[in-house]
């Protein structure tokens, strides 16, 4: 961190300033070495991840799982991707932890504790899918800035906590309200206080939808700190962005939210279809609201290899946002022929689907096996890319894994 570059321009006996305490050996401490105590740590152990969880970025943390890693119904925190804009805030102070609603569409200004909220308002439990927009990221040409994200950015644990609508009737919303913006305790990379790192929103009608949560409970327990420790809210089915860690704050807007990274190409893509490449102005830009249909075979990893005459039993997750998964299909010959998977309902709205199919293969050799998912609007995903937009949002592409019959 910033710590590292301190240490260069400081000399080596003033180390003990950032240590707290002298390097009782200091002077035998080779040139330009950097005490472990200074070093970034373990980012699995820090954060509780398994080992096969892939690092994008340190500053700020991102990490994203593999399609493998993603078998379980409910996602485990292990296998949990981080999105940080921000530094995650470093103390927290839960006993007086609060929430203040504020903003043009209010009245009266109203704040509640941590512990009001959990006491004075029911508690709802829902699995629910979060991905990030910019998941897939990777494959875009020519490349988008940003997190390379290939496909592991994407999670669906189970969240419980009260509804915001619930909160909302009972600060009191006047009849001009749009949209709510959320404003949280992370840190800008800036360190300047009067910056967010982030500060996102959703229109009123999905504000108050039963599955948007005030949680403060993930799988049963506290909310890992990285995951928005102790309340965070939830919108399931849109990009995960919609979705502030550590919230303090929610304004109720008379208009769309205008927070850090709502604006230019944050979030938003082409309103209509562009060029991979072409330059779009920013009032050609839409806000990214229900997530696009996608599927992940999540067994087996890819690479497995089968002996010949036996079955291949795959199964995975699929979701479509806002909307329902309708049909599932796998393909063993590139897209040409398509046969159909079993597929289990959600758990509740805006969970992922279980699918799975038993795969029997002609001969020996190379094999891939294509998923595609059907929304019920009876959009599928798209055999390869989708549409190029300038931030690399929203690539909804099947997911292929691949098979040795030997
Ligand atoms: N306060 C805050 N909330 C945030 C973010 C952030 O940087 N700060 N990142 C957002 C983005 S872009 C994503 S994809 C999700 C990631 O959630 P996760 O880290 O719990 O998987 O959190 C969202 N909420
Ligand atoms: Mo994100």
């Amino acid at each position: 961190m910033e710590r590292r570059k301190f240490l260069k321009k400081t000399a080596q006996t003033s180390v003990f300033t950032v240590l707290g305490m002298e390097i009782v050996f200091g002077a035998t401490m080779p040139k330009g070495y950097s005490p472990l105590a200074l070093q970034d740590p373990d980012p699995f152990k820090m954060f509780n991840k398994d080992p096969q969880m892939v690092v994008l970025n340190d500053k700020p943390w991102n990490m994203e799982a593999q399609a493998h890693l993603l078998d379980d119904a409910v996602t485990p925190n292990k296998y949990m991707f981080i999105r940080n804009n921000g530094l995650i805030p470093e103390k927290i102070d839960v006993a007086n932890w609060s929430v203040t609603f504020n903003g043009e569409a209010i009245s009266k200004s109203k704040t509640y504790t941590l512990a009001e909220l959990k006491s004075k308002f029911k508690h709802y439990t829902y699995q629910l899918t979060l991905e990030c927009g910019g998941n897939g990221r990777s494959e875009f040409n020519p490349p988008a800035k940003g997190n390379q994200w290939t496909i592991g950015a994407v999670s669906c644990a189970e969240w419980t906590g009260v509804r915001l609508k619930d909160v909302l009737a009972d600060v009191g919303v006047k009849g001009d309200a749009v949209y709510i913006g959320y404003h949280a305790a992370d840190v800008h990379l800036s360190r300047d206080p009067n910056k967010e790192p982030i500060s996102r929103g959703v229109p009123m009608a999905k504000a108050l939808q039963d599955e948007t949560l005030l949680a403060f409970k993930m799988n049963g327990e506290d909310i890992p700190l990285a995951h928005g420790y102790p309340l965070r809210l939830v919108a399931g089915g849109w990009p995960a962005s919609a979705s502030g860690k550590w919230i303090n704050g929610i304004s109720v807007r008379n208009k769309v939210h205008d927070g850090e990274k709502m604006e230019g190409s944050s979030y938003r893509v082409p309103c209509e279809t562009v060029a991979p490449g072409e330059k779009v102005e920013d009032e050609d830009m839409c806000i990214i609201e229900s997530m696009p249909v996608k599927s992940l075979i999540t067994y087996p990893k890819t690479g497995a290899v089968l002996e010949q005459n036996k079955k291949l039993n795959i199964r995975g997750h699929a979701w479509a946002g806002e909307l329902q998964v309708k049909e599932m299909h796998y393909s063993i010959d590139f897209g040409a022929t398509w046969k159909t998977c079993k597929l289990e309902p959600a758990s509740n709205r805006l969970a992922w689907q279980r699918f799975s199919a038993s795969i029997a293969f002609p001969k020996k050799g190379y094999y891939e096996v294509w998923a595609r998912a059907t929304d019920s609007n009876g959009v599928a995903q798209p055999m390869v890319l989708p549409g190029w937009n300038p931030k690399g949002y929203l690539n909804n592409a099947c997911h292929r894994i691949a098979i040795k019959v030997s």
